[in-house]
């Protein structure tokens, strides 16, 4: 998120990437942030983790303010709602469905977990077709400028497919949105440079793209 931002805005940093140990954080990784979870971003003294919190203070200090929208805009409320909603909803919803899975979680013999499993795939299917009904009306989430709020929630509608494949065949809208965001400059030049080895036309189409293992990535800005 922070690279496609990055780009987006023009802005110049250093990007150091980490390969996956073998799906987590490698321990050097680990010395950037006790969490290690990625992105991590360095700017002087200051040193960020938590995707959100990296755009917003990215687009804030060096993107004075552009791509975000700001109190007083008609779109105001609904961007605040899609930047949000990307991390708390989808991303951790996602996130909660991959930790299951690879526990082994849809066959303890209880029925608890394929209970959770059948509930995620429910959810999941709210949360695709309220983003597909938006986008029926508007040609970006939060009305109609490209904004960090499309940034946010694009990583879980592509990359991380990667991990926890689902399909978005059934839905045409965010399929056409996905194709206006791959032919962006920006988006394509930070995939370009974070994870070549992903297939731009895969990730945005309505198949869930092939695993390669995406990199970890860190960018820097000591100025
Ligand atoms: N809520 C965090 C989640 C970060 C996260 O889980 N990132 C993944 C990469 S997509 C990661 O670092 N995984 C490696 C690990 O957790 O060890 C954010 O949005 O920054």
């Amino acid at each position: 998120m922070t690279l496609i931002l990055c780009e987006e805005l023009g802005i110049e940093y250093d990007l150091r990437k980490y390969n996956r140990s073998p799906l987590l954080a490698p321990p050097e990784f680990k010395t950037l942030h006790p969490l290690g979870s990625a992105p991590v971003i360095e700017d002087g003294e200051v040193k960020l983790a938590e995707s959100g919190a990296c755009v917003e203070y990215i687009a804030q200090t060096h993107g004075k303010g552009r791509l975000v929208i700001a109190p007083g805009h008609k779109d105001y409320a609904q961007y605040l709602y899609w930047f949000h909603f990307a991390n708390a909803s989808l991303q951790s919803a996602l996130m909660r469905d991959l930790a299951l899975k690879i526990a082994g979680g849809t066959s303890d013999g209880t029925g608890r977990s394929s209970d959770i499993s059948k509930r995620f795939k429910e959810k999941l299917s709210i949360m695709l077709t309220m983003m597909d009904d938006r986008l029926a009306t508007v040609p970006w989430l939060a009305g109609d400028q490209f904004s960090a709020a499309d940034i946010m929630v694009v990583c879980c509608l592509t990359t991380m497919r990667c991990f926890n494949p689902y399909d978005l065949g059934e839905y045409e809208n965010i399929l056409a949105y996905l194709a206006r965001v791959s032919a962006r400059d920006g988006y394509r030049q930070a995939r370009q440079k974070g994870d070549p080895e992903l297939d731009i036309g895969l990730l945005a189409g309505a198949a869930p793209p092939p695993s390669p293992q995406p990199t970890l990535v860190h960018a820097t800005q000591d100025q």
